[in-house]
């Protein structure tokens, strides 16, 4: 599914903003169905509140619309231009509503969709009123079942009024849910390029790059016998001067040459980083009519792996980077353009060269921006502590991947997918079951490695055969052995090793740290405080650095990137507190330490040079 993007041929308008909100009676989730509240404006039926869009509407108010379970309504209207009408046609995107979606435009049904943090579309030419007000209305509905992705549990349990509906879930961030990213009416010409694949290559010398297209197309148009269609593809570097050209076959593929190429590279791992070329696809037919064009940016890249490595252009890659979440105050899991910039300056700063996306898709905004910025992405789909395998959990689970390929697969910064997140893998079934789930991964895409970050132990795990890296999670001197720092190093070494000697394959540990209160200072460390964050981050660097002697522990991930909300526990005092930024992102004590490491690393292995500010004086006689 393309991103939504003007040209000559398409135009985009945002429909964000605040739009109109209603919840359901908890205990009546489907009345507003039954009810008809989308064939008129929702106020007609109940009394609306004012909801900002994009935005998780869980912390908008001051009541507890925070933990409502089920079923809630958007609407707005918009005027669609006269001139819209002509010989085109109309698509309704959003970016992601979470968990599962109901679209009506002027009391029309127009689509359902079910999974968070993924697009969806559907074409609205013929619902539209031209020149004209429409209303466009949204159910949503936030409740996590056991056949959900991400699954969960909905009870009837007693409380002081009688009966109350309660959701629960094992994983640990807080359910967000509502109109999560943009929502964008587009139009394109009525044949028009809907799909664009692009895979690249590097010469050995890594002089000439090859950038390989495949167009897919719908409309009237490209059923026609008479009427061969073609694509005209123009390659563009940054500063705007074509640098190749091609026309495609009859299945509308080709393949481009740049020669000399400037190849996509991560951050602090070249001096020109995240390159990027425009990509120019133009559809045109027999007669050289022009029909569409469509314009994205690529990343010239090779990745390979072997039982040992991970490589990019050939070079050995090591992740320094972090799991994050996307979240923060207000805003909950709501697209934030101010919040997503600050964020990569961070992850600049502090040197990190890498995250994974845990524990979901992230926005589409932000993939472009790693693009640019040479950050690379472990890619997870949103399957987190997956348990009870079921075939109806199967399918859904193959299709988080497959929305979520769709999506990415263009992005040079996304250089593997993980396929779960703390999956139950040491029950039987979930033998075959990560078996096809890996394997239909591998159909849709055979350019990235696959990993999963996995919790059970190396013994009892039955994931790991069908990975291509081996990514594990523990949290040594917190939930075991708590406090005890003296118990952390020699740990990690024996488990990663037991991890390589047990699949032979790449280890990287995915997630280790400890909650942290800003400002809670103990010496000597004791849980909670900065001191113990800082020395818990230093004991696993000596195990890292014992590890990369080894040739196959290929990277390091700290959990978190910064603090983030949960579901209410006494194990979690205003959220997880993990974060080596605080929700509002400024560093604690061990921010400052993780930094002082991965630009080491980065000298290290990348060569690349350390920033001014990195230390700070002390004394001469110290360097
Ligand atoms: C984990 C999970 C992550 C949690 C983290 C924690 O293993 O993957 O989602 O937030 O532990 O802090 O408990």
């Amino acid at each position: 599914m393309l991103y939504p993007r003007e040209s000559e041929t398409r135009e985009v308008r945002s429909l964000d903003g605040i739009w109109n909100f209603v919840r359901s009676d908890q205990a009546n989730p489907t009345q507003g169905v039954r009810d008809e509240w989308y064939a008129k404006e929702l106020s007609k039926s109940r009394p609306t509140i004012p909801m900002p869009v994009p935005a998780s509407y869980n912390d908008i108010t001051t009541d507890n619309l925070r933990d409502h379970v089920g079923t809630v309504w958007y609407d707005r209207k918009f005027f669609v231009p006269r001139s819209w009408s002509k010989d085109q046609r109309i698509w309704l995107r959003f970016g992601s509503v979470h968990y599962e979606a109901y679209v009506w435009i002027n009391g029309q049904k127009v689509v359902k969709h079910e999974m968070g943090h993924l697009p969806f579309e559907a074409e609205v030419t013929d619902l539209l009123s031209y020149g004209a007000e429409n209303r466009i209305t949204v159910m949503c509905d936030n409740a996590l079942i056991q056949t959900t992705v991400p699954q969960g549990r909905i009870t009837e349990v007693p409380n002081d009024g009688g009966m109350t509906i309660v959701q629960s879930y094992t994983f640990d961030f807080f359910n967000y849910a509502g109109i999560h990213r943009s929502v964008h009416l587009y139009t394109t010409p009525r044949t028009f390029i809907e799909e664009v694949e692009v895979t690249t290559n590097l010469s050995k010398d890594a002089t000439v790059g090859e950038v390989f297209y495949s167009v897919s197309v719908n409309g009237s148009a490209a059923n026609e016998a008479d009427n061969v269609l073609q694509i005209q593809a123009n390659l563009y570097d940054k500063d705007g001067i074509l640098v190749a050209n091609a026309t495609s076959d009859q299945k509308l593929g080709g393949k481009l040459q740049v020669n000399p190429v400037k190849p996509w590279w991560p951050y602090l791992m070249h001096s020109e980083p995240g390159y990027l070329y425009q990509l120019e696809i133009k559809l045109l037919a027999t007669n050289d009519e022009l029909l569409d064009v469509y314009r994205l940016k690529v990343g010239i890249r090779t990745l390979s792996w072997n039982s040992q490595q991970f490589l990019i252009n050939g070079k050995p890659v090591y992740f320094r980077g972090f799991g994050r979440h996307e979240d923060s105050d207000i805003r909950g899991k709501g697209l934030d353009n101010a919040l997503m910039v600050r964020d990569f300056n961070l992850l600049k700063w502090i040197g990190a060269n890498a995250y994974r996306t845990s524990h979901y898709p992230y926005s589409e905004e932000s993939m472009q921006f790693a693009d640019e910025h040479g950050i690379m992405i472990i890619d997870e789909c949103p399957s987190v502590d997956t348990e009870n395998f079921s075939q109806e959990l199967l399918g859904k689970h193959k299709s988080s991947l497959e929305q979520l390929i769709h999506r990415d697969r263009n992005h040079p910064s996304v250089v593997m997918w993980s396929i779960a997140n703390e999956p139950r893998t040491g029950s039987v079934s979930a033998d075959s079951y990560f078996e096809l789930v890996a394997n239909f991964t591998r159909s849709l895409d055979k350019t990235r490695p696959i990993t999963a970050a996995i919790a059970v132990s190396n013994t009892q795990d039955k994931a790991g055969r069908s990975l291509d890296i081996i990514s594990f999670n523990r949290y040594n001197a917190w939930y075991s052995n708590a406090g005890r720092l003296d118990m952390i190093t020699q740990n990690v070494i024996d488990e990663a090793i037991a991890w390589n000697k047990r699949y032979n394959k790449p280890i990287i540990m995915s997630e280790y740290g400890a909650d942290t209160l800003e400002g809670l200072h103990m010496q000597p460390a004791y849980v909670w405080s900065e001191e113990f964050q800082t020395e818990v981050f230093s004991r696993h660097f000596k195990a890292f650095d014992e590890l990369r002697k080894k040739g196959w522990f290929i990277g390091e991930f700290v959990w978190n990137f910064a603090d983030f909300k949960t579901a209410q526990s006494y194990t979690r005092v205003g959220g997880n507190k993990k974060g080596v930024f605080t929700r509002a992102r400024q560093p604690k004590a061990a921010a400052h330490l993780l930094r002082k490491r991965y630009f080491a690393l980065g000298r290290d292995l990348d060569q690349c040079s350390f920033p001014e500010d990195l230390f700070t004086y002390i004394a001469d006689l110290i360097s």
